[in-house]
Protein backbone atom coordinates (compact mmCIF):
# COMPACT_ATOMS: atom_id res chain seq x y z
CA UNK A 1 0.00 0.00 0.00
CA UNK A 2 1.78 2.87 -1.10
CA UNK A 3 0.73 5.65 0.76
CA UNK A 4 0.82 3.72 4.21
CA UNK A 5 4.23 5.80 5.84
CA UNK A 6 4.54 3.67 9.26
CA UNK A 7 7.82 1.99 9.25
CA UNK A 8 7.93 -1.49 9.33
CA UNK A 9 9.64 -1.22 12.62
CA UNK A 10 6.75 0.17 14.78
CA UNK A 11 5.56 -2.58 17.07
CA UNK A 12 1.75 -2.10 15.75
CA UNK A 13 2.90 -1.88 12.13
CA UNK A 14 0.40 -4.68 10.83
CA UNK A 15 -1.90 -3.90 12.92
CA UNK A 16 -1.91 -0.46 11.29
CA UNK A 17 -1.67 -1.52 8.09
CA UNK A 18 -4.55 -3.78 8.07
CA UNK A 19 -6.74 -0.44 9.95
CA UNK A 20 -5.54 1.12 6.80
CA UNK A 21 -6.92 -1.36 4.47
CA UNK A 22 -10.19 -1.62 5.67
CA UNK A 23 -10.22 2.36 6.05
CA UNK A 24 -8.98 2.63 2.05
CA UNK A 25 -12.16 0.39 1.76
CA UNK A 26 -14.66 1.67 2.97
CA UNK A 27 -13.50 5.33 1.27
CA UNK A 28 -13.99 3.41 -1.79
CA UNK A 29 -17.45 1.59 -1.43
CA UNK A 30 -15.59 -1.03 -1.28
CA UNK A 31 -15.87 -2.34 2.85
CA UNK A 32 -19.79 -1.95 4.26
CA UNK A 33 -19.96 -0.10 7.55
CA UNK A 34 -20.41 -3.24 9.18
CA UNK A 35 -17.49 -4.55 7.82
CA UNK A 36 -15.56 -1.89 10.11
CA UNK A 37 -17.46 -3.53 13.14
CA UNK A 38 -16.70 -7.18 11.95
CA UNK A 39 -12.70 -5.71 11.51
CA UNK A 40 -12.67 -4.22 15.13
CA UNK A 41 -14.09 -7.57 16.67
CA UNK A 42 -11.33 -9.63 14.48
CA UNK A 43 -8.88 -7.65 15.87
CA UNK A 44 -9.48 -8.09 19.29
CA UNK A 45 -9.51 -12.03 19.10
CA UNK A 46 -5.99 -11.42 16.32
CA UNK A 47 -4.43 -9.42 19.45
CA UNK A 48 -5.32 -12.61 21.74
CA UNK A 49 -3.75 -14.85 19.71
CA UNK A 50 -0.85 -12.86 19.69
CA UNK A 51 -1.46 -11.78 16.03
CA UNK A 52 0.77 -14.85 14.44
CA UNK A 53 -0.10 -18.13 12.92
CA UNK A 54 -1.09 -21.28 15.37
CA UNK A 55 0.96 -24.23 14.25
CA UNK A 56 -3.21 -25.43 13.92
CA UNK A 57 -4.21 -22.88 12.03
CA UNK A 58 -1.18 -23.44 9.60
CA UNK A 59 -2.03 -27.21 9.16
CA UNK A 60 -5.38 -25.75 8.24
CA UNK A 61 -3.79 -23.51 5.89
CA UNK A 62 -1.95 -26.65 4.08
CA UNK A 63 -5.21 -28.84 4.34
CA UNK A 64 -7.27 -26.10 2.54
CA UNK A 65 -4.54 -25.69 -0.15
CA UNK A 66 -5.20 -29.67 -0.84
CA UNK A 67 -8.71 -29.40 -1.00
CA UNK A 68 -8.18 -26.58 -3.79
CA UNK A 69 -5.38 -28.10 -5.57
CA UNK A 70 -7.74 -31.73 -5.42
CA UNK A 71 -10.68 -29.26 -6.91
CA UNK A 72 -12.28 -29.81 -10.19
CA UNK A 73 -14.39 -25.97 -9.90
CA UNK A 74 -12.40 -24.22 -6.65
CA UNK A 75 -14.23 -20.86 -6.01
CA UNK A 76 -13.02 -18.07 -3.72
CA UNK A 77 -15.24 -16.06 -2.54
CA UNK A 78 -14.57 -12.65 -1.33
CA UNK A 79 -16.33 -9.55 -0.01
CA UNK A 80 -15.80 -6.20 1.10
CA UNK A 81 -13.64 -6.98 4.01
CA UNK A 82 -11.32 -9.99 1.98
CA UNK A 83 -11.50 -7.27 -0.83
CA UNK A 84 -9.98 -4.62 0.79
CA UNK A 85 -7.20 -6.54 3.16
CA UNK A 86 -6.08 -8.74 0.75
CA UNK A 87 -6.85 -7.85 -3.16
CA UNK A 88 -3.36 -9.04 -4.68
CA UNK A 89 -3.07 -11.64 -1.88
CA UNK A 90 -6.59 -13.23 -3.42
CA UNK A 91 -5.36 -12.93 -7.21
CA UNK A 92 -2.11 -14.70 -6.12
CA UNK A 93 -4.03 -17.77 -4.61
CA UNK A 94 -6.57 -17.85 -7.55
CA UNK A 95 -3.77 -17.96 -10.13
CA UNK A 96 -1.90 -20.78 -8.52
CA UNK A 97 -4.79 -22.85 -7.45
CA UNK A 98 -6.61 -22.16 -10.60
CA UNK A 99 -9.41 -21.10 -8.54
CA UNK A 100 -12.27 -18.77 -9.97
CA UNK A 101 -12.80 -15.45 -8.04
CA UNK A 102 -16.30 -14.61 -6.71
CA UNK A 103 -17.71 -11.22 -5.22
CA UNK A 104 -20.68 -12.32 -2.60
CA UNK A 105 -21.78 -9.80 -0.26
CA UNK A 106 -24.43 -9.98 2.76
CA UNK A 107 -24.73 -6.19 2.22
CA UNK A 108 -24.97 -6.21 -1.46
CA UNK A 109 -25.37 -3.61 -3.92
CA UNK A 110 -24.47 -3.78 -7.82
CA UNK A 111 -22.13 -0.26 -6.87
CA UNK A 112 -20.59 -2.30 -4.33
CA UNK A 113 -20.05 -5.72 -6.55
CA UNK A 114 -18.85 -3.25 -9.14
CA UNK A 115 -16.16 -1.68 -7.09
CA UNK A 116 -14.52 -4.77 -5.54
CA UNK A 117 -14.28 -6.77 -9.58
CA UNK A 118 -12.76 -3.45 -9.96
CA UNK A 119 -10.23 -3.18 -7.43
CA UNK A 120 -9.52 -6.73 -7.88
CA UNK A 121 -8.64 -6.39 -12.06
CA UNK A 122 -6.53 -2.98 -10.69
CA UNK A 123 -4.79 -6.09 -8.87
CA UNK A 124 -4.37 -7.81 -11.74
CA UNK A 125 -7.36 -9.98 -11.98
CA UNK A 126 -8.30 -11.04 -15.25
CA UNK A 127 -11.49 -12.65 -14.62
CA UNK A 128 -14.17 -11.51 -11.54
CA UNK A 129 -17.59 -13.59 -11.26
CA UNK A 130 -20.50 -12.57 -9.38
CA UNK A 131 -22.11 -9.68 -11.74
CA UNK A 132 -24.59 -12.23 -13.08
CA UNK A 133 -25.75 -12.96 -10.38
CA UNK A 134 -27.87 -15.85 -11.72
CA UNK A 135 -28.38 -18.75 -9.82
CA UNK A 136 -29.39 -18.67 -5.89
CA UNK A 137 -28.46 -20.66 -3.02
CA UNK A 138 -31.29 -22.88 -1.84
CA UNK A 139 -32.31 -22.13 1.38
CA UNK A 140 -31.15 -18.69 2.08
CA UNK A 141 -32.93 -15.30 2.08
CA UNK A 142 -31.41 -12.77 2.13
CA UNK A 143 -28.45 -11.27 -0.56
CA UNK A 144 -25.56 -13.82 -0.20
CA UNK A 145 -27.78 -16.59 -1.95
CA UNK A 146 -26.98 -14.46 -5.30
CA UNK A 147 -24.12 -16.38 -6.73
CA UNK A 148 -23.16 -16.81 -10.38
CA UNK A 149 -24.63 -20.36 -12.35
CA UNK A 150 -20.72 -20.73 -13.56
CA UNK A 151 -19.17 -19.87 -10.30
CA UNK A 152 -20.18 -20.52 -6.57
CA UNK A 153 -23.01 -22.39 -7.38
CA UNK A 154 -21.34 -24.81 -9.91
CA UNK A 155 -18.05 -25.17 -7.48
CA UNK A 156 -17.29 -28.30 -5.35
CA UNK A 157 -14.38 -26.52 -3.02
CA UNK A 158 -15.01 -22.35 -2.17
CA UNK A 159 -13.05 -20.39 0.09
CA UNK A 160 -15.34 -18.29 2.37
CA UNK A 161 -13.80 -15.09 4.58
CA UNK A 162 -15.30 -13.69 7.19
CA UNK A 163 -18.56 -15.86 6.17
CA UNK A 164 -21.78 -15.77 8.02
CA UNK A 165 -22.89 -18.85 9.37
CA UNK A 166 -26.32 -18.91 7.25
CA UNK A 167 -24.51 -19.03 3.95
CA UNK A 168 -22.23 -21.78 5.56
CA UNK A 169 -25.01 -24.10 6.16
CA UNK A 170 -26.32 -23.29 3.00
CA UNK A 171 -23.46 -24.66 0.77
CA UNK A 172 -22.87 -27.52 3.06
CA UNK A 173 -25.71 -28.60 2.27
CA UNK A 174 -25.26 -28.12 -1.76
CA UNK A 175 -22.60 -30.43 -0.34
CA UNK A 176 -19.52 -28.37 -1.33
CA UNK A 177 -16.60 -28.80 0.69
CA UNK A 178 -16.25 -25.26 2.46
CA UNK A 179 -12.86 -23.47 3.96
CA UNK A 180 -13.86 -20.70 6.18
CA UNK A 181 -11.39 -18.03 7.19
CA UNK A 182 -12.19 -16.81 10.35
CA UNK A 183 -10.50 -15.61 13.80
CA UNK A 184 -13.51 -16.66 15.76
CA UNK A 185 -13.16 -20.08 16.68
CA UNK A 186 -17.20 -20.13 17.69
CA UNK A 187 -18.28 -18.82 14.73
CA UNK A 188 -21.20 -20.72 13.53
CA UNK A 189 -19.08 -20.98 10.28
CA UNK A 190 -15.73 -21.48 11.49
CA UNK A 191 -17.87 -24.39 13.29
CA UNK A 192 -19.23 -25.45 9.86
CA UNK A 193 -16.85 -25.37 7.78
CA UNK A 194 -14.56 -28.49 5.99
CA UNK A 195 -11.45 -27.01 6.88
CA UNK A 196 -11.79 -23.88 9.61
CA UNK A 197 -8.44 -21.70 9.02
CA UNK A 198 -8.86 -19.06 12.42
CA UNK A 199 -6.42 -17.11 11.26
CA UNK A 200 -6.05 -13.35 9.92
CA UNK A 201 -7.08 -13.54 6.59
CA UNK A 202 -4.17 -10.95 6.05
CA UNK A 203 -2.18 -13.74 7.15
CA UNK A 204 -4.31 -16.90 5.84
CA UNK A 205 -4.70 -16.03 2.49
CA UNK A 206 -0.98 -15.54 1.31
CA UNK A 207 -0.16 -18.84 4.09
CA UNK A 208 -2.55 -21.12 1.82
CA UNK A 209 -0.94 -19.68 -1.47
CA UNK A 210 2.58 -20.81 -0.14
CA UNK A 211 1.65 -23.74 0.65
CA UNK A 212 0.25 -24.30 -2.72
CA UNK A 213 3.40 -23.65 -4.44
CA UNK A 214 4.86 -25.87 -2.23
CA UNK A 215 2.45 -28.62 -3.11
CA UNK A 216 0.96 -28.21 -6.78
CA UNK A 217 3.39 -30.61 -8.09
CA UNK A 218 2.53 -33.47 -5.59
CA UNK A 219 0.01 -36.29 -6.80
CA UNK A 220 -3.38 -36.71 -5.66
CA UNK A 221 -2.45 -39.58 -2.98
CA UNK A 222 0.18 -37.17 -1.30
CA UNK A 223 -2.87 -34.37 -1.72
CA UNK A 224 -4.98 -36.80 0.06
CA UNK A 225 -2.69 -37.53 2.83
CA UNK A 226 -2.40 -34.03 4.05
CA UNK A 227 -6.47 -33.77 4.16
CA UNK A 228 -6.79 -37.12 5.95
CA UNK A 229 -4.21 -35.82 8.49
CA UNK A 230 -6.31 -32.87 9.16
CA UNK A 231 -8.61 -32.86 12.52
CA UNK A 232 -11.06 -29.85 12.33
CA UNK A 233 -12.49 -29.87 15.25
CA UNK A 234 -8.67 -30.18 17.06
CA UNK A 235 -8.12 -26.95 14.97
CA UNK A 236 -10.88 -25.25 16.78
CA UNK A 237 -9.91 -26.34 20.14
CA UNK A 238 -6.50 -25.62 19.85
CA UNK A 239 -7.28 -22.25 18.77
CA UNK A 240 -10.05 -21.50 21.76
CA UNK A 241 -7.27 -22.92 24.03
CA UNK A 242 -4.90 -20.49 22.94
CA UNK A 243 -7.78 -17.68 23.38
CA UNK A 244 -8.47 -18.82 26.39
CA UNK A 245 -5.51 -19.34 28.42
CA UNK A 246 -2.84 -16.98 26.53
CA UNK A 247 -1.30 -19.81 26.56
CA UNK A 248 0.15 -19.58 22.52
CA UNK A 249 3.17 -22.26 22.91
CA UNK A 250 0.75 -25.34 23.37
CA UNK A 251 -1.88 -24.27 21.07
CA UNK A 252 -1.70 -26.65 18.08
CA UNK A 253 0.45 -29.00 19.82
O1 LIG B 1 -18.93 -7.11 2.52
P1 LIG B 1 -20.20 -7.76 3.00
O2 LIG B 1 -21.41 -6.93 2.67
O3 LIG B 1 -20.38 -9.14 2.49
O4 LIG B 1 -20.16 -7.86 4.61
C1 LIG B 1 -19.06 -8.50 5.23
C2 LIG B 1 -19.24 -8.59 6.77
C3 LIG B 1 -17.90 -9.01 7.35
C4 LIG B 1 -19.62 -7.22 7.30
C5 LIG B 1 -20.35 -9.62 7.09
O5 LIG B 1 -20.03 -10.86 6.52
C6 LIG B 1 -20.55 -9.77 8.59
O6 LIG B 1 -21.36 -9.08 9.22
O7 LIG B 1 -19.78 -10.70 9.15
P2 LIG B 1 -19.83 -11.07 10.73
O8 LIG B 1 -21.05 -11.89 11.01
O9 LIG B 1 -19.55 -9.85 11.55
O10 LIG B 1 -18.60 -12.05 10.83
C7 LIG B 1 -17.31 -11.63 10.59
C8 LIG B 1 -16.35 -12.63 11.23
O11 LIG B 1 -15.07 -12.39 10.70
C9 LIG B 1 -16.25 -12.50 12.75
O12 LIG B 1 -16.27 -13.79 13.32
C10 LIG B 1 -14.87 -11.84 12.97
O13 LIG B 1 -14.25 -12.30 14.15
C11 LIG B 1 -14.11 -12.31 11.75
N1 LIG B 1 -13.06 -11.39 11.30
C12 LIG B 1 -13.05 -10.04 11.34
N2 LIG B 1 -11.92 -9.54 10.79
C13 LIG B 1 -11.19 -10.61 10.36
C14 LIG B 1 -11.91 -11.80 10.69
N3 LIG B 1 -11.45 -13.01 10.39
C15 LIG B 1 -10.25 -13.08 9.76
N4 LIG B 1 -9.51 -12.00 9.42
C16 LIG B 1 -9.94 -10.74 9.72
N5 LIG B 1 -9.21 -9.68 9.38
Amino acid sequence: MEEFDVPESHPRYHSLLTRYRVERGHERGITSTQGLIAQGRGESIDYLLGERTLPSADEAARAAAAHLLLADRPVLSVNGNAAALVPGETVDLAAVTGADIEVNLFHRTDERVRAIAEYLREHGAKEVKGLAADARIPGLEHERAKVDADGIYAADVVVVPLEDGDRAEALGEMGKTEIVIDLNPLSRSARLATVPVVDNVIRAVPNIAAHARELREADAATLRGVLDGFDAQAALDAAERAIRTGNLAGAGE
